[in-house]
């Protein structure tokens, strides 16, 4: 009745935009993504007859509130499908994610906790079963059940059954890095939650989103098969553009940028023009993650410290899939 698990959170480089069910967590575009050595979220879950609620620890702390619902909803949703409806929990997790780094610690998060509770019950899970099981938690953690290069193929299907994250390749099979520049820019925020739906229910651009999906995923595979970096970052950072310009076609219009978030992109384009290839993409927040390879490990970090409004570098190589502790 016990178990624990440890996993990855990931960035995507092909972005997940849009649900078309919100419930089941069903996205309107397959996405693709790299899962990042350097975050992480290990959680423990033992379930304990004698317990009438799930109790859930983060980082030693008693969570309560909406978070605690997430979670405590989330276990409804393992605890259905491994046929135990009243058994309760003890959650303790850990996130090695700094907040301030920007990542959402919901990726890593919930495929821990997928992971260990499913252990912790005995069902006995496929990676596919289990990557389907962690899209009800969060979308982008169904990308975490793996290492390396990641695809969430959204399916057709009204049920879900066909919606899940597939392998591309390992955690070994390339050496590309991504920074977590961090911003001093603190904003209020849209959570991608909310972000997602208005741009679905209004934004102008969202059809064309859609629509552009399949031949950058065509086109950043073949850059990943052949290792072509440059075709890679090409793809991701104008992927990335045209995802936070569909908030600028939302009703209100809203959008993710800090004035210091322009002045790290520009200057991994001008690291571009002074012959230093480095591609950047941004998430649901202001800060901004730069891929890169290992041979410009040094002066990546030290021209990303070097931007106005930047507060730290965090380094990054890529990581596996779910382990076991
Ligand atoms: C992604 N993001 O592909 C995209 C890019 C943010 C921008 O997935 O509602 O926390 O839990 O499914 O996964 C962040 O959204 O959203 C996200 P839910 P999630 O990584």
């Amino acid at each position: 009745m016990k178990a624990t698990a440890k996993a990855h959170t990931n960035i995507a480089l092909i972005k997940y935009w849009g649900k078309r069910d919100e419930s089941l967590v069903l996205p309107t575009n397959n996405s693709l993504s790299l899962t990042l050595d350097g975050f992480y979220t290990e959680t423990e879950v033992t379930f304990k007859e004698e317990l009438t609620k799930d109790v859930f620890t983060l980082d030693d702390e008693k969570v309560t509130g909406i978070p605690y619902e997430r979670v405590t909803d989330y276990l409804d949703v393992i605890r259905t499908y491994a046929g135990k409806p009243n058994v309760y929990a003890e959650v303790n997790s850990i996130n090695a994610v700094p907040t301030a780094a920007g990542f959402a610690s919901s990726a890593s998060g919930f495929a821990a906790l997928a992971a260990a509770a499913t252990k912790a019950l005995d069902v006995n899970v496929t990676n596919e079963d289990l990557s389907r099981l962690t899209r009800q938690g969060s979308g982008s953690a169904c990308r975490s059940i793996y290492g390396g290069f990641v695809e969430w193929q959204k399916g057709e299907k009204d049920d879900g059954s066909d919606s899940f994250a597939v392998q591309i390749t390992d955690s070994d099979y390339w050496d590309v890095r991504v920074a977590a520049v961090v911003l001093n820019a603190t904003m209020k925020k849209v959570s991608s939650r909310e972000g997602m739906k208005r741009t679905v229910d209004t934004s102008v651009f969202f059809s064309s989103w859609v629509d552009s999906i399949a031949d950058d995923l065509h086109e950043i595979k073949q850059g990943i098969q052949k290792k072509d970096f440059e075709h890679v970052g090409e793809i991701a950072e104008a992927n990335c553009l045209k995802m936070h310009a569909t908030t600028l076609g939302a009703k209100p219009p809203f959008t993710y940028w800090h004035d210091s978030t322009m002045a790290v992109m520009q200057a991994v384009q001008q690291m571009r023009e002074n012959g230093i290839p480095a591609y950047f993409t941004i998430d649901a927040g202001p800060n901004v993650k730069v891929l890169y390879l290992p041979e410009h490990e040094d002066i990546l970090k030290e021209t990303m410290l070097n931007v106005p409004g930047v507060s730290d570098v965090i380094l990054s190589r890529t990581g596996e899939g779910i382990t076991y502790l």
